[in-house]
C-alpha cells in the first residue's frame, strides 16, 4: 500500500501547482466572463518616448533607462518635467469601456522605479516629485468605480532600476552587494500595501520579471495581497507559481485549449510604454481576430496602450479600439462569459466558442461556395443563425456518413463581417464532440505537436505554441494518432517555425538541412527541411512559419498512426527541429 505514495503525493503537487485558482475558484469569476482588459504602461519613460540625447534607442519604450543605461541621478531628473496636463482619468475609462474592456491594469511602479501613485514609502512618486502632484492612480480608481470597471495595478516586484537592492541596474550599483531581501521589505512589499489600501477594491495585482525571486518571497507576496484583499487576483508573473492564474509569454497566444485560467499581455504596436516613432500598429482586424482565439483557448486578452507624456492614449490606439468595441457590440456574446471551443485543436478558418447549450463558430476564412462544415459534432443542432443579424436564421442538415457526424450549414455567399463572422448554433444539450484529431471538410489533416506524444525520455520540449525546440538529436520522435476519411495520395509537409529575434518572429532566424522521417504504417517519407514558402497564421499574422516537402503518402479511409522522427540533424546554428505541425494535404489541393 506504502507504495502508492509516492505516485498520490506527485499527482497532489502537480495539481496545486498548475494553477492556485482551483483552490479559490470564486475569485476568477469575473476574470473567466471578462476576456478582454486594458493594460496602461504609463510612467516617466513617456517623456523620452524612445529617443535619448537625440538618439533612437532600440527596444521597447519603457526600457530607455535599462537599454541606454541612463544613471539613476540622470533619470530622475525626468520627474521634474512630468505634468501630463491632459491626463483625464475619466476619458481612458470610457476609451476602454467603448473598446468593450472589461478590467483594466495601469503600471503603478515599472522597472524604472517611479511610482504612479503618491506613495509615502519613497518620495520618488509622482506626487512629490512633479510639477504635477496629482496621484492618477487614485483619479484613474475613482473613475473605474463610477464606471464599474475592476481596476488593477501592476507592480513590478522584482527589477527595481532605482534601488541598489532592486534588480536590474548593473551600471549604477555593484549586483552582488545588492540585498534583495531588504528592497523586497522596504520598497515592494510597503508600496504594494499601499495600493491594497489606499485605492478602493483592487481587481488584480500584476507583477512581473520574477527573475531571482524565491519561492517563499513570492508566497510572502501573494499572501500579503490576498491577506489585505481576498478576492484580489495575483497573476503568473509573480513567480515560483503562486499566481491565481498564468499569464503566457508576451503577445504569445497559445495553439490548444489550456485547462486552467490564463492571460496574454498584447501589444498595440510594438513597445509597451509610449514611443513616438513606433507606427507598426496592429491592425483592428489582427486584434479582434487574436481577442476571439484567445477567448476559444480559455484564455484573457490584456492589450496594452502606452499613453503619451501629456496624457493622452495616441490616437491611432484609440481608433483600433473603437473599431474592436463596435465589432463587440454586436458579437459580444461569442466572447464574454464564453467558455473554450470543445475541440482541442484549431481549425484553418477559425475558432470554436462555447456557452451552455449553444456554440459559436467564429469564422475568419468564410467559405466561397455558400456552404459551411464541421464535423465531430454530435449534438442535434435546433438552430443556426449569424450573430447580430436578426433576421438570419440559416438553414442545415446533420448526416452522419462513413462513421463521422457532419454538419453543413447553408451560408451566405459573402462574409457578415470582414475581421470575424460569428455563427451561433443551438444544440439540444451541451456540445459533445469528438475530441480525436480527424481529417477536416477541406481535406486537411493537421498535427501539432502539442497534441502529439514525446517519448517519455527526450531532451525535447513543445512551447504553448505548439513548437518543439531543444531538439538536437537524431531518433527524437513525436507521435499521434489520427483518423481520415478520404482516400487519395496526400502531400506530407512539414511546418517549423524560426527563432524569435530581437526584432520579434523573423523567418531569417530559421535553419534548414534537418531531415526528417515521416511513417505512417510502413510507409514511409523522408527528407531535409528546405523553404518551399512562408505560412502565417491569420489569427497571428506576426509569427510566420516555413513550410518544406516531405513526399507522398496515399492513406486509405480509417484509424492511422503518424510517426515523425530525425534522421540528420544539419543544424550548425543550434536552432535545432523547431516542428510545430505534420501537415497532410490532398494531392493536388
Ligand atoms: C515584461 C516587462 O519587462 C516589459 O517592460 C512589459 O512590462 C511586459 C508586459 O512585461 O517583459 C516581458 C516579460 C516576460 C516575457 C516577455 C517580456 N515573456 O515571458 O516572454
Amino acid at each position: 500500500m506504502h507504495r502508492l505514495f509516492p505516485t498520490i503525493a506527485c499527482l497532489l503537487v502537480s495539481a496545486t501547482s498548475l494553477s492556485v485558482a482551483q483552490t479559490n475558484p470564486n475569485r476568477m469569476t469575473w476574470f473567466r466572463d471578462a476576456r478582454f482588459g486594458m493594460f496602461i504602461h504609463w510612467g516617466l519613460y513617456a517623456i523620452p518616448a524612445g529617443e535619448w540625447k537625440g538618439k533612437q534607442i532600440p527596444g521597447i519604450g519603457e526600457w530607455i533607462m535599462n537599454r541606454a543605461k541612463i544613471p539613476v541621478a540622470e533619470y530622475e531628473q525626468l520627474a521634474k518635467q512630468f505634468n501630463p496636463v491632459d491626463f483625464d482619468a475619466e476619458r481612458w475609462v470610457r476609451t476602454a469601456e467603448a473598446a468593450g474592456q472589461k478590467y483594466m491594469v495601469i503600471t503603478a511602479k515599472h522597472h524604472d522605479g517611479f511610482a504612479m501613485f503618491h506613495s509615502k514609502v519613497s518620495k520618488y512618486n509622482v506626487y512629490d516629485a512633479t510639477p504635477f502632484h496629482r496621484d492618477p492612480i487614485a483619479e484613474l480608481a475613482a473613475a473605474c468605480k463610477r464606471h464599474h470597471m475592476p481596476l488593477g495595478f501592476y507592480y513590478s516586484q522584482t527589477q527595481d532600476w532605482h534601488e541598489p537592492d532592486g534588480n536590474g541596474n548593473t551600471w549604477d550599483f555593484d549586483p552582488s552587494k545588492a540585498n534583495f531581501d531588504k528592497y523586497l521589505h522596504e520598497k515592494a512589499i510597503p508600496q504594494v500595501r499601499e495600493l491594497l489600501t489606499n485605492y478602493g477594491p483592487v481587481a488584480l495585482i500584476w507583477f512581473d520579471t520574477p527573475r531571482i525571486i524565491t519561492d517563499a518571497q513570492s508566497k510572502e507576496l501573494a499572501d500579503l495581497v490576498h491577506t489585505l484583499q481576498p478576492k484580489c487576483l495575483v497573476d503568473g508573473r509573480i513567480g515560483n507559481d503562486k499566481g491565481d492564474y498564468r499569464s503566457t509569454g508576451d503577445n504569445e497566444i497559445p495553439v490548444k485549449v489550456l485547462d486552467y485560467d490564463w492571460e496574454t499581455p498584447v501589444t498595440t504596436n510594438d513597445t509597451w510604454g509610449f514611443k513616438k516613432n513606433d507606427n507598426n500598429w496592429k491592425s483592428s482586424q489582427t486584434l479582434i481576430r487574436q481577442l476571439v482565439d484567445v477567448a476559444s483557448k480559455n484564455g484573457n486578452y490584456l492589450l496594452n496602450v502606452g499613453p503619451t507624456a501629456k496624457g493622452d492614449i495616441p490616437e491611432p490606439a484609440v481608433e483600433r479600439l473603437q473599431q474592436v468595441g463596435a465589432w463587440l457590440k454586436v458579437r459580444g456574446a461569442a466572447v464574454y462569459g464564453a467558455k473554450p471551443s470543445p475541440y482541442p485543436y484549431e481549425f484553418n478558418w477559425g475558432s470554436v466558442t462555447s456557452k451552455g447549450n449553444r456554440l459559436y463558430l467564429n469564422v475568419v476564412e468564410w467559405p466561397a461556395n455558400g456552404s459551411f462544415e464541421i464535423y465531430g459534432l454530435s449534438n442535434r443542432v435546433r438552430k443556426a443563425s449569424v450573430l447580430g443579424d436578426k433576421n438570419s436564421s440559416l438553414t442545415f442538415q446533420q448526416s452522419k456518413t462513413g462513421g463521422h457526424d457532419t454538419l453543413r450549414i447553408d451560408v451566405p455567399s459573402a462574409a457578415p463581417n470582414s475581421d470575424v463572422s460569428v455563427v451561433a448554433l443551438d444544440l439540444d444539450a451541451t456540445p459533445k464532440v469528438n475530441t480525436g484529431l480527424v481529417q477536416q471538410p477541406d481535406g486537411t489533416i493537421t498535427l501539432n505537436c502539442a497534441l502529439g506524444k514525446l517519448p517519455a525520455e527526450t531532451k525535447v520540449k513543445v512551447s504553448n505554441r505548439g513548437i518543439t525546440s531543444g531538439w538536437l538529436d537524431t531518433g527524437e520522435t513525436v507521435e499521434w494518432d489520427f483518423e481520415s476519411y478520404r482516400p487519395g495520395n496526400y502531400e506530407v509537409l512539414a511546418r517549423t517555425a524560426p527563432v524569435r529575434s530581437a526584432g520579434g518572429w523573423d523567418t531569417s532566424q530559421w535553419e534548414q538541412g534537418n531531415e526528417l522521417q515521416v511513417s505512417i504504417g510502413d510507409k514511409k517519407v523522408e527528407h531535409a527541411l528546405q523553404n518551399d514558402g512562408t505560412i502565417s497564421d491569420p489569427r497571428n499574422p506576426l509569427t510566420p512559419d516555413i513550410k518544406s516537402r516531405l513526399g507522398a503518402i496515399s492513406l486509405e479511409p480509417g484509424a492511422h498512426h503518424l510517426k515523425v522522427e530525425a534522421l540528420k540533424i544539419g543544424s550548425d546554428r543550434k536552432l535545432g527541429v523547431r516542428l510545430r505541425e505534420i501537415e497532410l494535404v490532398p494531392a493536388g489541393q
